[in-house]
């Protein structure tokens, strides 16, 4: 058996990546995912176990190897259904626009705890500065305060001006990087600058709407100097996956650090007396913002299977 990594999956093909070659492979027989129905058992950044075929181009994928960890969301409207969006992966990008397209901090914050739920490092990258006026500016200094003070990495660039890009190469160093985000911020140009010949797809969002067009659609990892990059199909909200209300201010790491602090230890941060993390809003140590959405996640149960509730 050779063992492999899937560097695209097109739903029944996975490109599997092999020494130096790139072998086309399908699945032998049903694979299915303990403890969660997924639209995809296997994804790109799975290393798996297959048997070359007919030639010596082709292969059947026999076995996956366990994960280390990976980024899951909620597919479709309504659905159970899941898409695991990359696997064994050492740092999610977000790639963020204040402009066109906007990217609304919901969507930032739904990103992060599926980030810290299934133990993934993110990185915020805020894209476009070169587009942003005085308060688009001011906008984009609050967020990297809040987020950078809860521990999050966070990198303002300009892709199309060439502006700290080499803070993202400095980032990805010989590391598996997967890149997400709203359709149209830039993922897939970002891609490009750091490797010019790869020559991605890219397009320009739409007059009307000023929102991407869904150029990439399949997920695909690109070789980036020592390291590897995953781009990924743009995406209009990120559904969380598997988290119960009572663990939900588990993962927001600001919540989470005064959880011994509150008088109950199974404090839920809304109605409790004695309630640290409540103190800490009014204080201000704690963003009323990310306290906000996290209250909205928890009110709002089905939220996590409506997409247009994600924004
Ligand atoms: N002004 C400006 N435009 C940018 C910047 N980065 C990317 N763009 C433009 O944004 C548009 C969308 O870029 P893409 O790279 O196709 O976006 P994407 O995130 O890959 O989109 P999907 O594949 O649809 O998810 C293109 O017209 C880019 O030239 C930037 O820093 N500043
Ligand atoms: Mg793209
Ligand atoms: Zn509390």
């Amino acid at each position: 058996m050779n063992k492999g990594t899937v560097i695209k999956s097109t739903g029944s093909r996975y490109l599997v990546k092999y020494n130096d070659k790139i072998i086309n492979c399908t699945l032998r027989g049903k694979f299915k995912t303990k403890g969660f129905r997924t639209t995809n058992p296997i994804a790109v950044g799975d290393n798996i176990e297959f048997e070359i075929t007919d030639d010596e181009f082709t292969g059947l994928i026999y076995k996956i190897s366990e994960r280390r960890n990976y980024l899951i969301r909620k597919s479709t409207n309504l659905s159970k259904e899941t898409h695991i969006i990359a696997a064994n992966i050492d740092f999610a990008f977000l790639l963020i626009s204040l402009v066109k397209p906007v990217t609304y901090q919901m969507f930032i914050d739904r990103y992060l705890i599926s980030c810290e739920a299934n133990h993934i490092k993110a990185v915020l990258i805020f894209n476009k500065i070169d587009l942003y006026n005085q308060e688009e500016l001011q906008q984009l200094n609050e967020l990297i305060n809040i987020y950078s003070k809860i521990g999050y990495n966070c990198i303002p660039v300009s892709v199309k001006e060439n502006i700290n890009i080499n803070a993202i190469e400095e980032q990805i160093k010989n590391h598996t990087i997967v890149i997400s985000g709203n359709s149209g911020v830039g993922k897939s140009s970002l891609i490009n600058r750091l490797q010019p010949g790869l020559k991605l797809k890219t397009s320009e969002i739409s007059d009307s709407h000023e929102q991407g067009k869904h150029t990439t659609t399949f997920a695909e990892m690109h070789k980036i100097g020592e390291g590897y990059i995953i781009d990924t199909p743009g995406v209009r909200g990120f559904g969380i996956v598997n988290i119960e209300n009572d663990q939900l201010s588990n993962f927001f790491p600001e919540l989470y650090s005064l959880k011994q602090l509150c008088k109950f230890n199974n404090c839920t941060h809304t109605h409790e007396p004695d309630c640290a993390v409540k103190k800490a809003v009014e204080t201000g140590k704690i963003s009323i913002s990310r306290y906000r959405n996290y209250l909205g996640i928890l009110a709002d149960d089905s939220a996590k299977y409506r997409q247009d509730n994600y924004l």
